[in-house]
């Protein structure tokens, strides 16, 4: 039964890696992070957002991170009614759902000196995530010392949607081959 339980726990770091690998961190900005000098569209254009990826946003005491709700509230820099507000310097937001967002910096004047993004976040995530939205946080804590994974480039070049859905749909396909091969061997 030993092989049982260790195909059971291969599946799950099977599992663990799918989802470390397809979710990405952003650090909004790129190397100038969240500033008045950066130029906020350049470096959006070259992102892909996907529901499951993160926005980090570093920055200095001087600025905030506001969340706005509407296009006309983020045109207008209009932030007397944020969704959010977060002031650490080094805020983490999950893109939870496709859609567009807004965020701006709550410091008077830099909203209007162009601090202040819009990020539109597509779907296209990976099937492992649908397997077991509730294991991982529970694993996390007993996997992730060994499993500590580089957080993936924020530079990396612009992919298709396309082109990159599809390599998840093959890198799913790659590991459930190698999870059924596995349960095989393993009750052979
Ligand atoms: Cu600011």
């Amino acid at each position: 039964m030993r092989g049982h339980k260790n195909t059971i726990l291969l599946a799950l770091v099977a599992t663990l890696i799918a989802k470390e690998a397809f979710a990405a961190q952003h650090v909004v900005g790129g190397s100038q992070g969240w500033d008045q000098s950066t130029n906020f569209k350049s470096w959006t254009s070259g992102q892909t957002f996907k529901v499951g990826d993160k926005l980090v946003f570093k920055y200095s005491p001087l600025h905030s991170v506001v969340e706005l709700g509407s296009e006309s509230d983020y045109k207008n820099c209009d932030i007397s009614t944020p969704l959010q507000s977060l002031s650490t310097g080094n805020d983490v937001v999950k893109l939870d759902k496709p859609g567009t967002r807004y965020f701006t910096c709550g410091t008077l004047g830099h909203c209007s000196q162009g601090m202040k993004v819009k990020i539109t976040t597509m779907k296209g995530n990976a099937p492992s995530s649908r397997l077991s939205p509730s294991l991982s946080p529970l694993l996390s804590p007993l996997l992730s010392p060994s499993l500590s994974l580089p957080p993936p480039s924020s530079s990396s070049p612009t992919t298709s949607t396309l082109a990159s859905s599809a390599s998840q749909w093959f890198i799913s396909f790659v590991f459930i081959a190698t999870l059924s091969v596995s349960v095989t061997i393993s009750l052979s």
